[in-house]
């Protein structure tokens, strides 16, 4: 295919609840839009920088910057063939994943349009539909945790992630726990901890938890490893994997015994797919993370989670839990199994819907 003009669109999305993590809050979700047109057809990807770099160094200025002066005049009006191709051809360039991810997601979407083609099927995913569970920001106190927990259960989800932080952590934990004792329950704290803190997750450890998400430093896979070593609840790496390198190495180091991939956060779907396949090579589950993406950016994640390797339930719940209304349809509702099945139109398989676009657009750019 050959890409004749780009658009980046900087959107900000009304969330139904603020949504807090160890390393900010969250109200208005702010993300860049990549539109790519070849051959008569469209193509959307999502980049999941947001506002702050809260999660990952990159914001949507950078993103933005990175985009419009040099990964996208990498691709304007040169033939590039295939999605997985934009690696090699970005190669020249460091870092900037989740500005990579949303470039890419775009010629994916195009790919699927102009073979006629899901995105599942071309990324060889199985599931028709995916087990998902919702991450539950930091509340206010232990009794709002357990009644916002209580909501989403009542609403069908069967595997609950709560965010903690120093301050807002194992009385919360154990409060959640001792009101629903035999729910799939797991926590991610975001980097928030160091091996100063090693006792409170002895403390968790004893929770019945599936897993411990990201307790220390993202460039701290040693630290990871000791503590690992001195606690049975798995940790699962997000912030620490950005690449299939840093998974291999993770793994052998045995810094984690099951990882979240992010197609933003490694760069795009190409290194998802690598980082799933070096996993199961080596026994390690996987599952799908998420970024409150909109209903593009969940498209994507839905497909990718179609793969054999993911095992454990994403974090990708029903629209209705992010917004209302998103920019995309159809909107993604939740199977009474605790599933969302994986779309099947060509494509990511959800069309914008335009004016809702156009109502939350703060900023377009065209690129020819
Ligand atoms: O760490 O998994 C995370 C959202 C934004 C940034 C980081 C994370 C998250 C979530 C929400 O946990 C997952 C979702 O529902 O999209
Ligand atoms: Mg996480």
């Amino acid at each position: 295919m050959r890409i004749e003009r780009i658009e980046l669109h900087h959107i900000s999305m009304r969330l139904k609840n603020t949504f807090i993590t160890s390393f900010g809050e969250e109200l208005d979700r702010e993300c860049v839009l990549v539109r790519a047109f070849s051959d008569g057809q469209e193509g959307w990807g999502e980049c999941v920088a947001s506002r702050e770099p809260g999660f990952s160094y990159e914001t949507v200025e950078t993103a933005w910057h990175i985009l419009r002066d040099f990964f996208i005049p990498a691709i304007l009006n040169r033939p590039i063939s295939h999605p997985r191709d934009l690696k090699q051809r970005l190669q020249a360039f460091k870092g900037h994943p989740l500005a990579r991810a949303g470039l890419e997601m775009a010629l994916w979407d195009l790919r699927g349009k102009l073979d006629g083609k899901c995105l599942r099927a071309l990324l060889g995913g199985e599931k028709h539909r995916v087990p998902v569970g919702v991450s539950v920001g930091i509340q206010e106190n232990p009794e709002a945790m357990i009644e916002r927990v209580g909501e989403y259960l009542h609403n069908g989800y069967n595997r609950i992630k709560i965010k903690i932080k120093p301050g807002a952590d194992l009385e919360v934990v154990r409060a959640v726990r001792d009101c629903y004792p035999n729910i799939n329950l797991q926590v991610d704290a975001n980097a928030a901890y160091t091996l100063r803190d090693t006792t409170l997750f002895k403390d968790l450890d004893s929770l019945g938890l599936s897993m411990i998400e990201q307790p220390l430093a993202e460039d701290d896979l040693i630290d990871h490893a000791e503590l690992q070593g001195q606690i049975n609840t798995p940790l699962c790496l997000d912030e620490s994997i950005r690449n299939r390198r840093h998974a291999g190495q993770a793994i052998a180091i045995k810094a984690c015994k099951v990882i979240n991939i992010k197609s933003g956060r490694v760069g795009g779907l190409s290194e998802a797919m690598e980082i799933h396949d070096l996993s199961i090579g080596e026994g390690i589950p996987v599952w799908c993370g998420g970024m409150l993406e909109t209903g593009i950016g969940r498209a994507a994640n839905l497909a990718l989670a179609s793969l054999p390797g993911f095992t454990f339930p994403g974090d990708i719940s029903a629209t209705d839990r992010y917004y209302d209304p998103d920019i995309a349809e159809p909107r993604f509702t939740l199977n009474s199994d605790s599933t969302i099945d994986v779309p099947d139109k060509p494509g990511l398989g959800v069309d914008v819907i335009h004016d809702e676009l156009e109502r939350v657009t703060l900023k377009v750019e065209v690129l020819t």
